[in-house]
């Protein structure tokens, strides 16, 4: 009887963040449940995938091969004609994500190009009309969410378009610096109001009736966007979908929480925020780029975004055929398997009330009334010992092990005495509860 009240409860969007109908949740509960996910999966995947970052014999290029190479937009469309990610498929994409311990997905649905990479029958300038592909990748990614419990997101490039004849870019001296001044030159005659009316509010609108509940607006780069066009844009937003979490690049000081790109805070002063982050040096393929992090620092990241509040949304590049590069794959897998034994030290935590520690983080939880400290050891002190302030009465586990770890309480804190060895080759996890 539980358990079905509890699965109509969820099917009702009442317990889960980004669900439309038919109760709509204050923005703090939206963002709480949307906190407590802390890990999601940005993918950036368009047009240019399929150059892979190579053009006319240069090579660094990715999402913006558009701009950087040059390309005049019949050349573009022309390109996107011949696009056909036949291995393209959208099960094993949310499956890859939902092993990793990903909560939530953040695809492109456009990006500075302007080429949606979804249905859009308002512009005809998308997949399904103007590539070989012909399919609706969104689509298809809606329905394998919706079976995994990941949170469908999506990116929307709002104040850059290279396809949109009226989107001026730039101030003062950087005037036009990231328009299409190939196609469109007179960047003084440019009204971004009629881009707004023509393509962002039905395109908007396209997205957040046809592909079920998205978890996330995610703006980029609002360039001359107002306040009052960026909140009638929330506004149309919340009039469709009332728990759809929007970023705070849909307009200056707006949005429900902030984005932090290629960086992590330094502290958890600012709340709630967002981190989204490479793991090698492009958003879109790039197949010379072989710069790739490694597992252990990208689950270093997690941990110290965590312990300062923080979500990590970590980003790959498809290739051109659809499929997730090599090293993306396996480094995902180590982080999911990380996350399996280790999981609970991230979901649903806050904040260290500690700050950093040397040898690694600290995320905090309360269960039952009682406070629980998760230590992320980064580097495995050689006198084996940790110093912790501020706890009494506690007992501590090493997750994934069943080795006893002692500790000594004194005034300040206490001490924790480690093994000789780390459970976890990538960071142990030292599991400190009250008594
Ligand atoms: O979608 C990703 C980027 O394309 C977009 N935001 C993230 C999430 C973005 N837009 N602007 N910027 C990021 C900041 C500027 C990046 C640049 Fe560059 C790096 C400009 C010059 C160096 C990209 C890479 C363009 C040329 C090289």
């Amino acid at each position: 009887m539980r358990k079905i009240l509890i699965l109509n409860l969820l099917s009702f969007g009442i317990l889960s963040w980004g669900v439309a109908q038919p109760k709509a949740l204050s923005t703090k509960s939206k963002l709480a449940s949307w906190e407590d996910a802390r890990f999601g999966m940005f993918i950036h995947w368009g047009i240019y995938s399929k150059a892979g970052g190579e053009w006319k014999g240069t090579i660094n290029h990715a999402e913006w091969l558009q701009l950087t190479a040059k390309i005049p937009l019949a050349g573009y469309t022309a390109y996107a004609k011949t696009f056909n990610p036949v291995k393209f498929n959208a099960d094993e994409w949310v499956r890859i994500a939902k092993d990793a311990g990903m909560k939530y997905m953040v695809i492109t649905a456009k990006h500075h190009d302007g080429f949606a990479m979804f249905n859009s029958p308002s512009n005809p300038y998308n997949i399904v009309q103007g590539s070989a592909f012909k399919r609706d990748p969104l689509k298809e990614l809606s329905v394998a969410c919706a079976k995994e419990d990941i949170k469908l997101c999506v990116y929307y490039s709002l104040g850059r378009d290279w396809q949109d004849p009226d989107v001026p870019t730039g101030k003062g001296d950087k005037i036009g610096w990231r328009s299409n001044l190939i196609d469109f030159p007179n960047e003084a005659g440019k009204d971004l109001s009629k881009y707004i009316e023509r393509k962002v509010k039905p395109q908007i609108r396209e997205l957040l009736t046809n592909y079920g509940p998205i978890g996330i607006l995610w703006f980029d780069t609002y360039e001359h966007i107002t306040k009052e066009q960026g909140q009638e844009l929330v506004d149309l937003i919340h009039s469709i979908q009332p728990n759809c979490i929007i970023n705070n690049r849909v307009g200056p000081d707006l949005g429900d929480y902030t984005v932090s790109e290629q960086k992590i805070l330094d502290s958890a002063d600012i709340k709630p925020w967002e981190t989204c982050y490479t793991m090698n040096n492009h958003w879109g393929y790039n197949k010379a780029d072989t710069n790739y992090k490694s597992a252990a620092s990208l689950v270093q990241n997690l941990v110290d975004i965590a312990s300062k509040g923080g979500n990590f949304l970590l980003n790959v590049g498809p290739t051109g055929e659809g499929v997730f590069p090599d090293q993306s794959i396996n480094r995902l897998k180590a982080i999911g398997e990380w996350m399996k034994m280790n999981g609970e030290a991230i979901y649903g935590t806050t904040a260290s009330p500690f700050g950093k520690f040397d040898w690694g983080r600290c995320t905090k939880k309360v269960e039952n009334g009682k406070t629980i400290y998760y230590l992320s050891v980064f580097k495995w002190p050689k006198d084996r010992k940790l110093i912790i302030p501020q706890m009494q009465n506690q007992n501590a586990k090493l997750l994934g092990s069943s080795e006893k770890i002692s500790i000594e309480i004194n005034q300040n804190g206490s001490t924790i005495f480690l093994p000789k060895n780390p459970v976890n080759e990538l960071v142990s996890v030292i599991k400190v509860q009250q008594e």
